[in-house]
């Protein structure tokens, strides 16, 4: 039933690995049709050892298409998925701006499959910082009822998509040679240092990321009352977001059980031996699917608190990887249906 494929954005810092994913997960679709607005189109990008042409996203490119992938900027997917839809395709989002909407299911595969089935033709993915949280949070969740979540991330410049790598070199480089820096794509320099801001000013001092952080948990989640505290930082890494995680359970939770908890989970690997240096770190998630937890130990401040420490590929999990595994969740449930 899902046999043609579009992508919006291929040429994206996602796009190109939800074309590597589509081929290293051997995804079953029959052909493939890449869009992308007027500065791409007739540039050719190699797929599977064929080459194919970028074509215009406009009215009409959806047409025989029954699903679409898409990495584009939140403008540019809230023009063109109306009318995806109504041409016939289901589309997989991995923008911002249909994940709130109440009739968009917002899916992580490992954590709410189910809700995939209520779907009107747009499913979202999560923001990458939410999204390893969640998957992080979800077998505490089920097994101690997740009431309290404070978390600290550090970001990297791919968030930012393939300009804000470039400013990380460029900006590192410029700090190397003693030259001056002028930023483009984030708010300072990033090279040797930290922004605490990612987003813009959304709500009592806090930011668009991090508002996002608060509302996608609670949706992904189904638990309006979890409530969130997020501080994002952006830091001078290229890939690979990690996150200081103090979960506050109804229930109580040691650190074994937490640990097992996280163990048993789909989706996550636990690296978790601080006495032999073991733990979570950027350069060693970078190119894997997996969530990575360490660190895990009680709050020693009071309550029911467990810390830990997590990492993700942002552009993997954190954004293609996700799309492509909520595009196998369709491919598998339209197949169980049609039994
Ligand atoms: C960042 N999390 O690191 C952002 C990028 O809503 O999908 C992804 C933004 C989003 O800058």
């Amino acid at each position: 039933m899902y046999e043609t494929l579009a992508l919006v954005g291929a040429t994206g810092a996602v796009g190109r690995i939800v074309l590597q994913q589509l081929q290293e997960r051997k995804f079953p679709y029959k052909r493939l049709k890449l869009l992308a607005s007027e500065r791409s189109v007739g540039k050719e990008v190699r797929v599977n050892g064929e080459s194919i042409k970028i074509e215009l996203l406009a009215p009409g490119a959806f047409k025989n298409i029954d699903l679409v992938i898409a990495s584009t900027p939140d403008e540019i997917s809230r023009d063109f998925a109306p009318y995806a839809v109504e041409e016939g395709a289901v589309v997989v989002d991995e923008s911002g701006y249909w994940r709130m909407d109440p009739t968009v299911p917002l899916i992580i595969p490992e954590v709410n499959p189910d809700a995939i089935d209520n779907h009107k033709g747009i499913i979202a993915s999560p923001n990458c910082s939410t999204t390893q949280m969640v998957v992080a949070l979800a077998p505490l969740h089920q097994a101690a009822g997740v009431k309290r979540v404070v978390v600290s991330t550090y970001q990297a410049t791919s968030g930012a998509g393939l300009a804000g790598t470039e400013e990380l070199n460029d900006s590192t480089r410029s700090a190397l040679t003693g030259k001056t820096y002028p930023p483009k794509t984030f708010q300072y320099p990033i090279g040797f240092n930290l922004i605490p801001q990612i987003g813009s000013e959304k709500q009592d001092g806090y930011t668009s990321e991090e508002m996002k952080m608060v509302y996608e948990t609670r949706k992904i989640m189904g638990d309006e009352n979890i409530q969130v505290c997020p501080t994002a930082v952006r830091v001078p890494v290229a890939i690979g977001h990690s996150e200081s995680i103090l979960v506050e359970t109804e229930k109580p939770l040691t650190t074994i059980e937490a640990r097992r908890l996280f163990e048993d989970a789909p989706g996550i690997t636990v690296v978790d031996d601080l006495d032999n240096q073991q733990y979570p770190m950027p350069r060693d998630c970078e190119g894997k699917d997996d969530v990575f937890v360490g660190r895990i130990r009680r709050d020693i401040s009071g309550g029911n608190g467990i810390a830990f420490w997590c990492v993700s590929d942002n552009l993997r999990k954190g954004a293609a990887t996700n799309a492509v595994q909520i595009a196998e969740l369709l491919v598998k449930r339209s197949a169980a249906a049609a039994k």
